[in-house]
């Protein structure tokens, strides 16, 4: 009888653990799932952000860039025309498995113009809490902000700086920028940096279409904020 005891407990206890590993129980016994809720901010005063490329992953996914090191061709699409499509057939969960959603998060249909926010909100579990991110300075050749492998399980606020992607020179000439005043999608050929680095910023001057006033920054170029509850189901 003893026996038969200590054998149904060890079956309570299998059970319970695999009920944890998929949500948590409050205390009255109801399913709990985490909501988180990111926001990035804008804080330039005069470079617009694209839509953001975003993909909700587990520990097992790659990088979207190094720092120090040569971006990915689908990187420097989102770099340096704004254009997410690359990553997000990269990223597609149908063809990655260590990656549970991908999309692409606008403001109001469109860009982030300076001083906005966009906002987006995802149900997490424990093998896919982390995020990674990218979203271009429109009015550069190639300035990005972005994370890796960001864990958006706890609440906080995580100030951004912009980057390089290194795969189109900062020659400020409006045939290859995307944003205001140039709107030009061009690739230049010329010789790049050939890594991710601290983006230097806009410097105007002779041969630049850029006004380094309206234009150039200060890092930190965002905030975002990450706020996470849990709901009963
Ligand atoms: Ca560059």
């Amino acid at each position: 009888m003893k026996k038969m005891s200590v054998v149904l407990a060890l079956v309570a206890v299998v059970a319970m653990l695999a009920l944890l590993a998929g949500t948590t129980l409050s205390a009255n016994n109801q399913a709990e799932e985490m909501m988180v809720e990111v926001s990035i901010t804008n804080l330039t005063g005069g470079q617009v952000m694209s839509p953001v490329f975003v993909a909700r992953h587990g520990s097992g996914a790659d990088s979207l860039y190094s720092l120090g090191k040569s971006a990915s061709g689908d990187l420097a699409k989102m770099a340096e025309d704004a254009d997410a499509s690359g990553l997000l057939g990269a990223w597609d969960p149908q063809n990655n498995e260590h990656v549970s959603e991908a999309m692409v998060a606008n403001l109001n249909g469109g860009p982030i113009p300076p001083g906005e926010t966009v906002t987006m909100n995802f149900e997490i579990d424990d093998g896919n809490s982390m995020i990674s991110f990218a979203s271009m300075l429109v009015s550069t050749n190639d300035a990005f902000i972005g994370s890796n492998h960001l864990d958006v399980s706890k609440s906080r606020t995580i100030m951004l700086n912009a980057y390089d992607s290194g795969t189109e020179v900062n020659s400020e000439d409006c045939a290859y920028i995307p944003g205001p005043p140039c709107g030009n999608h061009r690739h230049d050929p010329a010789e790049a940096e050939g890594f991710v680095y601290v983006h230097p910023g806009i410097h105007g001057g002779e041969g630049s279409d850029l006004d380094a006033a309206a234009r150039d920054w200060r890092n930190p170029v965002a905030r975002l904020s990450i706020k996470t509850w849990k709901v009963s189901r």
